[in-house]
């Protein structure tokens, strides 16, 4: 009797899902399939990080005028040369770069999707060890077919995003996403260089005891902001202790965490970052998709993160997400500023 294997890969899931979807002809199914392959190659060089001289600045700056560290831009080039192969994909917007990227060989010009992303985000923490992550999102594109990629497909409202997700390289690399039908997450068995389906339907708990946000900021906080920490800093009428504190300072690890124990992660206006520091397009929709399906929420404190439609590739906004009460908690307190 052949010993039958439990364990569902990446890829045999989201064929099965593809079933789900008349209109999919494998085109998502392949580049999901390449996302997974970048990840692996990213994981490599991140677990290596301390060992081969690949930590420290390349002496140049993002963007965003932060150090550009080695392994940004290994999986930069990483992710963007695997959505390239894959020949599904016409162009990339990512935080390392200033525009977009068209990619402009006859299969991908062909292409029906675009992707946005955040290559590794959080990378201050890398040589210091702390986990840090990739942040996809994934549309179909705008303009017709056949022709170059334009910044309009990047600019298209999060509630249209065909998929998303996050690959979080911690303890483990999981790999999370959604294409709109619940959140699965995916643990890669490094042994066998797979993504095993770890966590087959994640739902974010209604309520849960910790906050996520820096208070080194407190000052410059919106008041609303600030009584909403103290409101959670009280003693809780039912567990006579008060919430938990918990930041890393790296988003993907700070939303994994409250994804799944249940809780809320706040990056608001502050002096610094005037109209919040995450980026809508490769942070805040992506992440915000992933919260929903999950049962929680994503607000900029006023509206829903997925129903902005982005000014430019790089939009920061406040963002406030997680489990659903307590979302609508602090928009309570915000609102009475
Ligand atoms: P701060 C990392 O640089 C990042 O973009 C997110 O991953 C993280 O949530 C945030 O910035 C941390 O910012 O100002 O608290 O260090």
């Amino acid at each position: 009797m052949i010993k039958s294997y439990k364990i569902t890969t990446l890829n045999e899931y989201i064929i099965r899902r593809q079933a789900e979807y008349p209109y999919a002809k494998g085109e998502l199914t392949r580049l999901l399939y390449n996302v997974g392959v970048a990840a692996k190659i990213v994981t490599k060089k991140v677990n290596k990080a301390g060992l081969v001289d690949i930590l420290g600045n390349m002496g140049n700056v993002n963007v965003q005028g932060e150090d550009v560290m080695k392994l940004d831009v290994f999986a930069n080039e990483t992710f963007i040369s695997s959505m390239r192969a894959s020949g599904e994909c016409c162009g990339i917007a990512s935080e390392e770069n200033q525009g977009i990227i068209t990619f402009d060989d006859g299969l991908s010009r062909d292409a029906n999707y675009i992707m946005s992303m955040d290559p590794l985000d959080g990378s201050s923490n890398i040589d210091v060890n702390v986990s840090i992550g990739t942040i996809f999102s994934i549309y179909r594109r705008l303009s017709s077919r056949g022709s170059k990629a334009e910044e309009k497909d990047f600019l298209q409202p999060g509630r249209k995003q065909v998929a998303a997700g996050y690959i979080i390289y911690g303890s483990s690399t999981m790999l999370v996403y959604t294409t709109g039908n619940g959140v699965a997450g995916f643990t890669l068995d490094p042994s066998i260089g797979e993504f095993c389906l770890s966590n087959p339907d994640i739902k974010t708990p209604a309520a849960g005891k910790i906050y996520s946000i820096n208070e080194g900021n407190y000052i410059h906080f919106p008041q609303g902001v600030k009584n909403y920490i103290k409101y959670c800093q009280e003693i809780d009428s039912q567990s006579k202790r008060p919430y938990t504190s918990r930041y890393i300072g790296s988003l993907v690890a700070d939303f994994h965490r409250n994804l799944l124990k249940g809780g809320i992660f706040i990056y608001p206006q502050t002096r610094k970052s005037p109209t919040g520091k995450l980026r809508l397009i490769y942070e805040c929709n992506p992440i915000g998709f992933i919260a929903e399906q999950a049962g929680g929420m994503a607000t900029t404190g006023e509206q829903n993160v997925l129903d902005l439609v982005p000014g430019d590739l790089h939009q920061r906004i406040p963002f406030y997400t997680g489990s659903k009460n307590m979302v609508e908690k602090v928009k309570e307190f915000l609102e009475k500023e």
